[in-house]
C-alpha cells in the first residue's frame, strides 16, 4: 500500500466516537471496538451484503408509549377480537399463566423449556380450532395501533427498501396480526418477509396454526433452511439483528459462521436487573429508546459510502 492509499484507508475508516447516536447516554456497548470494527466491515461491504432480522412484538412496536397506553402483543390483538368464544379466552388465559413463567424462568435449561413451549403453541393451536373467524376483525384492532410502532419506523423501512436490504420480521407470535399492523402502517414493502405463526382454515373454520411452528426457542434462521428466503439471503453475510428479549439475539444463528453480526437489544423492563445479561448478549443495548434512530444511523453510514463509491465509479468511467 502506498502512502496515499494508507492515508485514504485511514480516512475512510470510521471511529466509533464520531458516530453521535452511539455516544448517547442510553446507548451501551460492552465492546465498542468490536462494534466499530463491524460497522467498518458493513460500510466497506455495502448494501449488497446486508440483511436485517428483527423481532416484532416490542421491537417494532414500542415498549412504552407517550400516553402510557399499553400496546398489545400480536397474540393479544387476536385475543381482543370480539367474536372469539368465551371458552377460548378463559382457556387461553390458563395456558398463558401456566407456560409464561416457564418461558422466562431464569433457572430452567433451554432444552427443557423447549418441550414446554412446543406444548404451549400446540395447545394454543388446538384451542384456535373449530369456530368461524374473519381477518377483518384483526385488521380493525390492529388499525388502532398503527401509531404504536417505534418513532421513525416508516423512515427505517423506507431506507431498507431503497437500499434493497432483505428484511426478515421474525415472530413467535401471530403472523396475521404482524402483517396486518405492518400493512396498515404502510411498511410492508416487497423486501419485507414475515416468518411467524399464521392462522389455518379448514372448511371455513379455524384449524390452528400453519406449519412450521415458530416458538421462542426455534426462532432462528435454521427453521428457514432450504426455503426461498434462505436462498435469497444466505450469501448476505452482514447482518443486523434487533430484539427486545434475550432469545432474539440468536435469530441469526444458522447463518455461516464467517458472518459479521451486530445485535441491537432494546431494554426497558427491570433495567438494572437485566443490564448485565443484555450487555453480554447484545452488542448495542438501548435503554428505553422508543425509536429506530440507531439502526437508521447504521444504514445511513452504509448508504453514504455506497453513494461515494458510485460517484467515483461514474467519474472514472467518463
Ligand atoms: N405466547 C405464546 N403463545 C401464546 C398464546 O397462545 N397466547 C398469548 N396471549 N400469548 C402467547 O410474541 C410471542 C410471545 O407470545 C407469547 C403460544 C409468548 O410469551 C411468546 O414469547
Ligand atoms: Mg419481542
Amino acid at each position: 500500500m502506498g502512502c496515499d492509499d494508507q492515508q485514504n484507508a485511514a480516512k475512510s475508516s470510521l471511529r466509533i466516537q464520531d458516530i453521535a447516536v452511539l455516544m448517547q447516554d442510553h446507548c451501551r456497548m460492552l465492546d465498542p471496538a468490536k462494534v466499530e470494527r463491524i460497522i467498518n466491515e458493513f460500510v466497506q461491504g455495502g448494501p449488497e451484503r446486508m440483511q436485517l432480522v428483527s423481532d416484532f412484538d416490542y421491537t417494532i412496536t414500542k415498549q412504552r408509549t407517550e400516553d402510557g397506553s399499553v400496546v398489545p402483543s400480536s397474540f393479544g390483538i387476536f385475543n381482543a377480537c370480539q367474536s372469539l368464544p368465551e371458552s377460548f379466552k378463559t382457556e387461553s388465559d390458563k395456558l398463558y399463566h401456566k407456560y409464561r413463567p416457564i418461558e422466562i424462568d431464569p433457572h430452567m435449561p433451554i432444552p427443557e423449556k423447549v418441550q414446554y413451549m412446543v406444548e404451549w403453541w400446540t395447545k394454543s393451536g388446538a384451542l384456535t380450532t373449530g369456530f368461524p373467524f374473519d381477518q377483518s376483525e384483526i385488521d380493525q384492532i390492529a388499525s388502532k395501533y398503527k401509531n404504536a410502532l417505534r418513532d421513525r419506523t416508516h423512515e427505517f423501512f423506507a431506507d431498507l427498501q431503497r437500499l434493497g436490504i432483505p428484511t426478515l420480521v421474525f415472530s413467535a407470535g401471530l403472523g396475521n396480526s404482524v402483517v396486518s399492523l405492518l400493512r396498515q402502517a404502510n411498511v410492508m414493502h416487497p423486501n419485507v418477509k414475515v416468518v411467524s405463526n399464521f392462522l389455518q382454515f379448514r372448511n371455513g373454520l379455524l384449524d390452528g396454526f400453519q406449519q412450521p411452528m415458530i416458538h421462542t426457542f426455534n426462532k432462528n434462521e435454521t427453521v428457514l433452511d432450504g426455503s426461498e428466503y434462505y436462498n435469497l439471503v444466505h450469501t448476505r453475510d452482514h447482518i443486523i439483528v434487533m430484539g427486545d428479549s434475550l432469545g432474539d439475539a440468536d435469530m441469526a444463528s444458522g447463518v455461516p459462521a464467517s458472518s459479521h453480526i451486530i445485535k441491537i437489544g432494546f431494554l426497558f423492563d427491570h433495567v438494572e436487573a437485566n443490564m448485565d445479561k443484555y450487555m453480554k448478549t447484545f452488542d448495542i443495548v438501548l435503554v428505553d429508546d422508543q425509536t429506530m434512530d440507531v439502526p437508521r444511523a447504521l444504514l445511513a453510514l452504509i448508504e453514504k459510502q455506497h453513494q461515494l463509491k458510485q460517484q467515483s465509479t461514474a467519474q472514472s468511467s467518463r
